[in-house]
Order: C-alpha cells, then sequence, then structure tokens
C-alpha cells in the first residue's frame, strides 16, 4: 500500500502552526550560538538509513513469536513497508536483504518496484548461520571457519551468490556475519578457527566486483556461548586489514559486552579508515536488539559525536559508513518501532551536529573536563526534534510519523490487505 500524500498533508498542515512556533524558538536559540540551522536541517534531509528487510516483521525470543498481522508476505510486500516508512520519515531510503530469506525472483520487476518507493538497495547479508531445507552440509559447526574444507566451500560459494544477487540488484557491499565459533571450551583450535575463516574471506573477498566494500561484523557471543570467531572489533580489524583496502569493520551496538566504550571504538576505527557500516539498536543484557534510543540514548549521543567528529574530519579516509537498523520487533508494531529508531537515531546524530568541537578541542587542550561536558550535554540537552520535523515537511514526509501512522490506520489497512495470520521471512 502507499499512503495519499494528500492525506499526510492535510495531517501536516493541522499541526503546522505548532511546529512553526517550536521550530522559530529552537532557530533562535541556535543562531545565538552561531550554529547554522538551514545546514543542520540539509544534512538531516541527506541522513538516510537502511531498514532491514527481516525487520518489518515480528521477531521472537527461543521461547516463542507473538506474530502481529499484516505482516509482508514477500519481498515485494517488505519493499513496500520500507517505502511506507520512507513515504512518512524521508529517512528510510534504503533497504538491506538477507538472502536466502529474501531472493529476487524477478530482479528487474523488484528494482523498479523499488524505484517506484525511492528505495536504494544497501548491503546484501549473507546466512551461514542457519542450514537450509535444500542444503548438502550443516553449518551446524561452523561456515567459514569449519574443519572440512568442503563445508567452507559451501559457505563461500553461498557468499559468492549473494553478491551477484546483490549485484544485479544495484548493491555495492557484503556484509558477512558469522555464528561461527565453539559453546565448550577446548571444542575449537582459535587460531587455526581464525585462519581458515580468513582464507575463507580472502576468496569471498577476491569475487566481489571491483566497486563492492565487504563489512565484517563482530559480536561477542551467541548462538555460540563460549567464543565466536571474530568476537571483536580487533578481531574483525585484523580481518579487514589483511583482505585489502575494501574490506572494513562493521559495529553492531548490541554486539558488545556491557560498558565497553563504543563511542571510542568507533573514533579509532574512523581514525584508521576501517569503519565501514554500522547496525543500530539498543540493549540493556546483551544483543537485546530494542528500540533505538530507546534505553542509552546518551550513549548513542556519544557515539554521533565520535561519528560526526570522524566525517568531518579533513584529515580522516574513511567512506562514508553504510548505516542501517538491526533489530527485532517483540512486542511493538514494527513499522512503529521502525519509525522510533529512525527518530532517535536522527536526534542524536542532529545534535552531535550542534557540538562545538572548536571550543570542545580547546577544552581538551586546557585538560578541563568541566567545560568538555558542558559543551557535549548542552548539544545532547537540546531539543532537537523541530529541526527533524522541519527536514520532513520539506522532503514533504510526515511532521509526526508515528501519529500519522496512527491517524492514517496504516496497520489496519496492511491487516485488511495480508490478513492477520501472516508470517513475515526472517528470525
Ligand atoms: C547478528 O546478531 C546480526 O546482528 C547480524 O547483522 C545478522 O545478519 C542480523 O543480526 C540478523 O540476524
Ligand atoms: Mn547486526
Amino acid at each position: 500500500m502507499r499512503i495519499d500524500n494528500q492525506k499526510i498533508k492535510q495531517l501536516n498542515d493541522q499541526a503546522l502552526p505548532d511546529h512553526r512556533e517550536s521550530f522559530d524558538h529552537l532557530s533562535k536559540v541556535l543562531n545565538k550560538k552561531n550554529i547554522d540551522v538551514n545546514r543542520a536541517v540539509e544534512k538531516l534531509k541527506e541522513f538516510q538509513v537502511a531498514i532491514p528487510s527481516w525487520a518489518l516483521g515480528t521477531g521472537g525470543t527461543r521461547f516463542g513469536r507473538f506474530s502481529g498481522g499484516g505482516e509482508p508476505r514477500s519481498l515485494e510486500e517488505k519493499i513496500g513497508d520500507v517505502g511506507l516508512l520512507h513515504q512518512l520519515s524521508q529517512s528510510a531510503g534504503a533497504i538491506s536483504l538477507h538472502i536466502p530469506w529474501d531472493i529476487p525472483e524477478d530482479v528487474e520487476a523488484i528494482k523498479s518496484l523499488a524505484a517506484s518507493h525511492n528505495l536504494l538497495f544497501d548491503a546484501v547479508n549473507s546466512n551461514t548461520f542457519q542450514d537450509q531445507p535444500d542444503q548438502e552440509l550443516s553449518y551446524k559447526f561452523g561456515s567459514l571457519c569449519h574443519v572440512d574444507k568442503a563445508v567452507r566451500q559451501q559457505a563461500i560459494d553461498h557468499n559468492l551468490e549473494v553478491i551477484k544477487y546483490g549485484d544485479a540488484l544495484g548493491s555495492k557491499s557484503l556484509t558477512v556475519w558469522l555464528a561461527d565459533g565453539s559453546s565448550f571450551p577446548g571444542q575449537l583450535n582459535f587460531k587455526k578457527a581464525f585462519q581458515r575463516t580468513l582464507d575463507s574471506l580472502q576468496q569471498i573477498y577476491a569475487g566481489m566486483p571491483s566497486d563492492w566494500k565487504m563489512f565484517v561484523e563482530y559480536k561477542p557471543y551467541e548462538p555460540n556461548f563460549y567464543s565466536t570467531v571474530i568476537q571483536d572489533w580487533g578481531s574483525s580489524h585484523m580481518l579487514a586489514d589483511k583482505l585489502g583496502d575494501r574490506a572494513y569493520s562493521l559495529v553492531d551496538l548490541g554486539h558488545h559486552l556491557p560498558n565497553t566504550n563504543i563511542e571510542q571504538i568507533v573514533a579509532t576505527l574512523m581514525m584508521v579508515g576501517k569503519l565501514g557500516g554500522f547496525h543500530f539498536n539498543d540493549s540493556k543484557y546483551g544483543d537485546d536488539d530494542v528500540t533505538v534510543g530507546s534505553l542509552k540514548p546518551y550513549q548513542l549521543f556519544l557515539i554521533f559525536n565520535e561519528l560526526v567528529d570522524g566525517m568531518e574530519d579533513p584529515s580522516s579516509n574513511n567512506p562514508y559508513p553504510a548505516w542501517m537498523i538491526d533489530a527485532s520487533h517483540n512486542l511493538k508494531d514494527p513499522l512503529e518501532d521502525l519509525l522510533q529508531s529512525l527518530e532517535a537515531i536522527r536526534v542524536a546524530y542532529a545534535q552531535a551536529l550542534l557540538v562545538d568541537r572548536k571550543a570542545l578541542e580547546e577544552a581538551r587542550e586546557n585538560n578541563d573536563p568541566t567545560l568538555a561536558q558542558e559543551i557535549l550535554q548542552g548539544a545532547y540537552r537540546t531539543d532537537v526534534r523541530p529541526l527533524l520535523a522541519e527536514a520532513r515537511l520539506q522532503a514533504e514526509g510526515a511532521l509526526d510519523p508515528v501519529a500519522a501512522f496512527r491517524a492514517l490506520n496504516v496497520r489496519k489497512e496492511l491487516i485488511a490487505a495480508r490478513g492477520e495470520k501472516t508470517v513475515s521471512t526472517g528470525l
């Protein structure tokens, strides 16, 4: 389904007087601080985050899954859902596919459907963490790290196939996340597993088109409980470094042990030009995959502070990172949840744009942590939501996407079109 743009406009018109008042007030406050409001709005208009095709249905845990209704049943419907998110938010201009969950049967038709929603295809993701029904060899004991060369070859071939699908759709990057590891001490030779993984990744890297990038994602545990082959940013960076110039680390917010200083990891990777991709979510305990910014918005801001610093650093050769939400929706409507995540990401981004970097650097040079904190928290405590709303208004999105989603009964219409009991492919 598509929302009638006139309906979005009508809702915006009703909310416009309040928006003008708050935007004008914020503009005055920021102008006094010599912050260029138009630049911030333009930056927000440009900032697009990819939606993963597997986040549009209800997620679950190993204990159960409580289906929502109106879930997308096909790749076409998933693209339609991302189209709705983009129409309302004007900030979800790309979709990231997971193969084999989302194999495009008619590539040209899928491409033109995505284009009709103004969507691009972001990184494609391989899946060697599950066995598929028609698969010859099992990944129970790993894929790219497996002791058996034939299993490794099967996993390499799968990644090469994923690249082919992505290439046909216009993707320019492959994200590799491996569940490979061990659940018991002694089970795996750490060094051999790492070397076999590197060797397998080298073969995949060699099969990428010359304008493609590879993102190596890390995760400390789960589904394996004792060790993961690519457990942390150090392992990921070692692999990316050995693979070549077009291989990068990918940071997923949920893939860190409690209290890890993720912002420092981001700064360090960008310093050496090796931060390629970013998966957003939030967590309290582990890879909880809950709504971005729902638990630790200040941490998200501190991470964005480093991301913006890295992006604005003229001496950095880090490429523009690929942004993606990587979350699971167990309780909330997935589309509402994704709209909230998009908002939280953009709030943190906008706040980071407000940081007076020159003053912050001076405070650092003067060993003045008090002033450094004042500067950072001054930006963090600014209610930047009118900037986001203005960016959406200018791009013909909804001033308030979640309110519009509800007022326009989008879920009800999706249920009417697709049914109450639909199941989306994915996790
Ligand atoms: C693994 O936990 C992960 O973060 C990877 O990015 C996967 O591709 C994704 O979640 C979906 O399973
Ligand atoms: Mn991820």
